[in-house]
């Protein structure tokens, strides 16, 4: 027995593997659905809103403990890595349960496997269409999932079915007194197993070779920053070593959507599509977005989960379409209230047309930094609605449906905040002791520099502290538009020993930032 349940544990972890090598090879040669990752998103999807955000909640929480220095990337490893040790735990235990059910039967498993591994398949292919990710018509898809898993039944039921064979005698709960129980038999079960084993790591390796030598470098093409001066270059006051970069490049940007993996959008066949309450459903294309008068904004999108101090937030040069232009021009119904805007992950927000009216910052966004957006941050298209928070800005936008109601969002849905509203936050980025000088009484001081982010509300004040002391102003940077985060630098006193260094901001309008401050370490010898 306990020989079964470790055999059936080993055939199962092994396949797995195997499983989940070539269904990840699927994937990143022919876009095919890779259901282990899948059905972790679809749990996602089913989760109670207040455990999903418990889940991310610990994440950033154990992240921050560790230090980890890009939050989004390491999430969304996590992500992934809990996805493919759970499809493991979950193969090794079927795995067993499946070879001492098997074990009260002289019957060949082999097609009890097959036909196990087709309804496992069926099951898997509703889960894919539920998530949207078998086209329709994609009938290579639904193939591909149920022949996979045929395949994994099929391979387990004969591997099953030899290893009986070849070792008989070792599933007996009395191997000392059976006459088959040899060591040759034993030998044979081991070269079956070992066989298996090697099958496994041979495309792992390859998909890990695969997936490694994929790996995006810099994304290709020429961006505004390579060759332009930011608008405040001339800014008296400069960052101090250490601040982060004003603009933030691309590939540090931090991501942040509900799935494991990027959608696939064929750009060739894709379109804005427009309906609902209006008069006259269109559709479009990108290249008639981008024939449309541009609109370039310098914007801050920060992430509701960032924690403070986090770097859930970045800064970049978008470039779009104003959605007001666009809507003045649609026949929406006089019933017409908001947009209802959709993403091809089923992610979903609603904007009020009002609010649209009011602000024409609002866009659709096709480049960040002149470039298309890259995969992860919402090709071909995404909104931007300046002061909220990026819980309320769909990435990946399929359709926009005019509709007479607001309605809650994917995250509002799930009890998060119904306004997303960004919450005016500082950061301390560096404390530089290296540039440690003088006041004129000859007192010791060193440079503090950080951001302060209010939204679209602006920032008049930065206000900076050694320990508990008293509240000192730092000088702002100009910042690079209305709606981005400003730099700010100070010289701090400080006499020697350790200190923290504390910041706190107001709004434009002179409302304190609410929440706790933000400090760091100065150690002065
Ligand atoms: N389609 C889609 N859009 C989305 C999301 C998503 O999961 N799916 N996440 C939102 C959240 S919570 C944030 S913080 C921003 C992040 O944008 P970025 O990944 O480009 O930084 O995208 C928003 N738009
Ligand atoms: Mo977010």
């Amino acid at each position: 027995m306990a020989q079964r349940v470790r055999d059936g544990a080993i055939v199962g972890l092994l396949l797995t593997g195997l499983f989940l090598a070539v269904s990840g090879l699927g994937w990143k040669l022919a876009g095919l659905p890779f259901v282990p990752l899948d059905l972790f998103d679809w749990i996602a999807r089913v989760l109670p809103g207040s455990v999903l955000t418990a889940g991310i909640d610990w994440m950033v929480a154990i992240s921050l403990a560790l230090h980890v220095g890009n939050l989004s990337a390491a999430a969304k490893s996590t992500e992934q890595l809990m996805a493919i040790a759970a499809a493991l735990v979950i193969g090794g235990v079927v795995g067993s349960t499946l070879f001492v059910i098997l074990g009260y039967s002289e019957e060949p498993a082999a097609l009890p496997g097959a036909i196990l591994g087709a309804i496992l398949g069926a099951c898997a292919v509703l889960i894919e269409s539920q998530l949207n990710r078998i086209p329709s018509g994609a009938s290579v898809s639904a193939a591909w999932v149920v022949g996979s898993f045929v395949a994994a039944g099929l391979a387990f039921g004969r591997i099953r079915d030899r290893l009986e064979e070849v070792g008989t005698g070792s599933y007996s709960d009395r191997p000392s007194t059976d006459p088959r129980m040899t060591s040759a038999n034993v030998d044979r079960r081991r070269q079956v197993l070992l066989g298996l084993a090697c099958a496994t790591g041979f495309s792992t390796v390859l998909t890990a070779i695969w997936s490694f030598a994929s790996r995006r470098v810099r994304a290709p093409g020429a961006r505004w920053s390579d060759d332009h001066q930011l608008p405040n270059a001339e800014a008296a006051v400069t960052p101090v070593a250490g601040t982060r970069r004003e603009l933030t490049p691309l590939e540090d940007h931090y991501r942040i959507d509900i799935d494991t993996r990027v959608p696939t959008i064929d750009i060739t066949r894709w379109r804005l599509k427009i309906g609902g309450l209006i008069d006259h459903p269109l559709e479009l294309t990108l290249d008639q977005l981008r024939l449309e008068e541009p609109l370039h904004q310098f914007v801050t999108l920060s992430c509701i989960s960032n924690p403070v101090g986090g770097d859930l937030i970045g800064t970049t040069r978008w470039t779009g379409v104003s959605l007001r232009r666009l809507v003045g021009r649609w026949s929406a119904g006089p019933r017409a209230t908001h947009l209802k805007v959709m993403s091809a992950d089923g992610f979903f927000e609603t904007i009020a047309l009002d609010f649209i009216e009011r602000d024409p910052r609002v866009m659709l966004t096709y480049a960040w930094d002149s470039l298309p957006l890259l995969a992860e941050h919402g090709f071909p298209l995404r909104l931007y609605v300046p002061d909220l928070y990026g819980m309320k800005q769909p990435k990946w936008i399929v359709s926009i449906e005019l509709i007479d109601h607001w309605e809650p969002g994917y995250w509002v849905t799930r009890g998060w905040d119904r306004e997303g509203r960004m919450k005016a936050s500082s950061v301390v980025d560096a404390v530089d002791v290296r540039g440690a000088g003088a006041d004129r009484e000859g007192r010791k001081t060193v440079p503090a520099g950080g951001i302060a982010h209010g939204g679209a509300r602006g920032i008049s004040n930065v206000e900076v502290r050694v320990d508990a002391g008293e509240w000192h102003e730092a000088r702002l940077r100009d910042p690079l538009s209305d709606t981005t985060w400003v730099l700010w630098r100070a010289n701090v006193l400080s006499a020697e020993g350790d200190h923290l260094i504390s910041v706190r901001c107001y709004e434009a309008d002179g409302t304190p930032q609410a929440g706790g401050f933000h400090s760091r370490r100065l150690r002065l010898s």
